[in-house]
């Protein structure tokens, strides 16, 4: 497994040491570089260019116009040395707001201890102080820097602010140099595993990566995972292997890990800059001057660059406030800049949640302060009165907190709480739990009702509340009217005005031979009426009825009597009409029969009626109907073509509740 670091170098400057006899020049060719020319001319040949047409030497100073007169000659310059220049701050650390939130939170990330993991640190570089550091790669016995990516990095992160050179992101954060990079820019698996195990064990609190590869080693999964899981936030360049889709490499995918993009000076994403569902984040990453092996400087594009930017702002924020590494995450995207690029969008697979801004990140940071919980499960409960029902109180630390939490519960009058325990013993980061028991009053009416149960620790108090849906008995049946027939009595009744919170499932007869002696009879279903047929013609019944439900029964009713009786029935008076007397062959007959209350003369209504019509010889034709609520119903009687002549009859039987049977009849002619 190869690992490649993330940059696109350009270059530096440096500075050399002249003998001082002789005058130090660089020499430009039109052809071909010509050393031997220079040596004529008593040159010492210290340098040949690779890439231009130069050579660096130190000539004799008589030699110099002699140089300049020749033919193949394109130039000589001086080689002049150069000093570093007084500090910069690189657009990259003004981009993402960093000396705003050292002015505003008076810090720069001291003490906080980063692990730059790449190819070690220029431990001699004036710009930069290591605190310490290891190397895991073979052949090597110091993390000083020998390939120039590092201090680079590491300059991002942190170039001290001593007026040379550049200035970090945090450039008071404690730098450590885990050198798993070789001189080639490369590196094991297992280098970095080893790495990251000793950021875990030397408390290091923010880790930086600026490397990738393209599969996913399970090893440098667990490692990372395991150093998440210690507390560690880990930071890590995406990848420059945009702009395709889903060109983020690992570390960077894993969610322990924070991805982080390159954008440019306009706040633009590099075309190169990986693009995933894993990017979390971007920053400044294209043309970042920082400090360089040989205690130089160099500026350098590459999502390499854009990651140190994240660590340093992390830094600053853990000096604000200690967050984990969950917390930062979450602090990084609610903070991040939209950029234009983003068109609105708040995430974007090329921009992540935004370009990082260090201001607005470390005003977010802030130490939370210790708090707990209450809350109740179930939070409502269903208790019939006079019965009892329980819920669990759980509290639950938050932000550290731990601490004895003093429980009391308040309840309604009709009800009564009380806590088992109602002292609770909370470990930071734990729960615990109580029983609170609510018993109901017999006659607490039906209805919801509040408990509340607060728990209070110091001046810190928090409440949760349970519901209690009271159900009682049902209230009594109402209007309880009996109606005596023959040989029955037909009773009924309206639905209680409260069904007690619960629903009505049955009512019960109560009957009586004298006033008040009323006991069971029968239950019904949820019905509003019914006859008694088990009852002796002459006796008088007393009767009650009540109403269930799932709590139990009401009180009784209004009390009523009834005396059923034969002689109770009253008679019916049927009058029988046809519309003529006589009537021809083929003719329709209309039959109206009459049904009334013999004594009211009231029409009866509902009264089954049969209409028998018998012909001259006898043959009788039957029809049936039921009388309207006047008391009429209307047949129709065809006489055939070559039905008999003579003498018809028509007779009709009415039946009626609470009446005996009535008859009446008349005749009409056929001619
Ligand atoms: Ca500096």
């Amino acid at each position: 497994m190869i690992i490649l670091f993330f940059v696109a170098p350009f270059f530096a400057s440096v500075t050399l040491a002249q003998p001082a006899e002789r005058v130090p020049i660089i020499i430009g060719f039109k052809e071909a570089q010509d050393a031997g020319l220079v040596r004529s001319q008593g040159g010492e040949i210290k340098y040949v260019y690779q890439h231009i047409l130069a050579i660096a030497a130190s000539v004799p100073q008589q030699a110099v116009d002699a140089l300049k007169k020749n033919p193949k000659v394109a130039y000589v310059e001086p080689d002049f040395e150069v000093y570093a220049l007084p500090q910069t701050t690189p657009w990259g650390i003004q981009k993402i707001n960093a000396p705003q939130a050292w002015t505003a939170f008076s810090d720069k990330g001291t003490g906080i201890k980063v692990a730059i993991l790449d190819t070690g640190i220029d431990t001699a570089h004036p710009d930069l102080r290591v605190a310490g550091g290891v190397t895991y790669v073979i052949g090597t016995t110091t993390y000083n820097d020998d390939h120039g990516h590092g201090t680079h990095v590491a300059g991002i992160v942190a170039a001290l602010d001593n007026g040379i050179g550049v200035v970090g992101v945090a450039p008071e954060a404690a730098l450590y140099a885990v050198k798993v990079l070789n001189s080639q820019g490369s590196g094991s698996i297992s280098a970095i595993d080893m790495g990251i195990e000793w950021c875990i064990s030397k408390g290091i609190q923010v880790i930086s990566m600026s490397f990738g590869a393209s599969s996913d080693p399970i090893s440098l999964h667990q490692e990372c995972d395991a150093a998440y899981n210690a507390g560690i936030v880990l930071v890590a360049a995406a990848g420059n292997s945009g702009p395709g889709p889903e060109t983020t490499t690992y570390p960077a995918k894993y969610s322990s890990v924070i991805a982080v993009g390159a954008t440019d000076s306009n706040d633009v994403v590099a075309d190169w800059s990986s693009r995933g569902q894993e990017l979390w984040v971007t920053a400044p990453g294209v043309s970042v001057y920082s400090t360089y092996m040989g205690s130089s400087y160099a500026t350098m594009s590459g999502t390499s660059m854009a990651c140190p930017h994240v660590t340093g702002t992390v830094a600053l924020i853990l000096k604000r406030a200690a967050h984990t590494p969950a917390e930062v995450r979450s602090i990084l995207q609610r903070t991040a800049v939209k950029t234009a690029g983003m068109n609105g969008w708040t995430w974007t697979s090329a921009y992540g949640f935004g370009r990082v801004d260090a201001y607005a990140a470390v005003s977010a940071a802030q130490t939370l302060t210790p708090d707990f919980s209450v809350s109740a499960s179930p939070s409502a409960l269903t208790i019939g009165a006079g019965a009892s029902g329980s819920s669990t109180i759980t509290v639950t630390s938050l932000n550290g907190f731990s601490g004895t939490v003093l429980l009391t519960a308040s309840a309604p009058t009709g009800l009564s709480a009380a806590l088992d325990p109602s002292s609770l013993a909370i470990a930071s980061g734990g729960s615990n739990s109580s029983k609170l028991s609510v018993t109901v009053s017999p006659d607490t009416p039906a209805g919801a009702y509040t408990v509340t149960v607060t728990g209070t620790s110091g001046s810190l108090s928090h409440s949760a509340t349970v519901t209690v849906n009271v159900q009682t008995k049902p209230s009594a049946p109402q209007n309880l009217k009996a109606t005596a027939g023959d040989a029955q009595v037909t009773l009924s009744w309206s639905a209680p005005s409260s069904d007690g919170g619960s629903p009505i499932t049955n009512y019960k007869i109560y009957r009586g031979n004298v006033q008040g002696g009323e006991t069971p009879l029968t239950t019904t279903g949820n019905v509003l009426a019914y006859t008694d047929t088990a009852v002796t013609n002459g006796q008088t019944y007393y009767y009650q009825v009540t109403a269930i439900n799932s709590i139990g029964e009401s009180a009784r009713s209004n009390e009523v009597s009834a005396t059923p009786s034969a002689s109770s029935a009253r008679s019916l008076t049927v009058l029988v009409t046809t519309d003529k007397t006589s009537y021809r062959r083929g003719s329709m007959v209309y039959i109206t029969v009459n049904v009334t209350d013999s004594s009211t003369k009231s029409g009866i209504g509902g009264a089954a009626v049969t209409v028998t019509v018998t012909d001259s010889k006898g043959v009788p034709t039957i029809r049936t109907g039921i009388t309207d609520s006047n008391g009429f119903v209307y047949f129709k009687y065809k006489i055939q073509p070559k039905a008999p002549l003579g003498t018809y009859r028509v007779t009709a039987l009415a039946l009626a509740t609470g009446y005996d049977p009535g008859n009446g009849s008349t005749t009409f002619v056929v001619v």
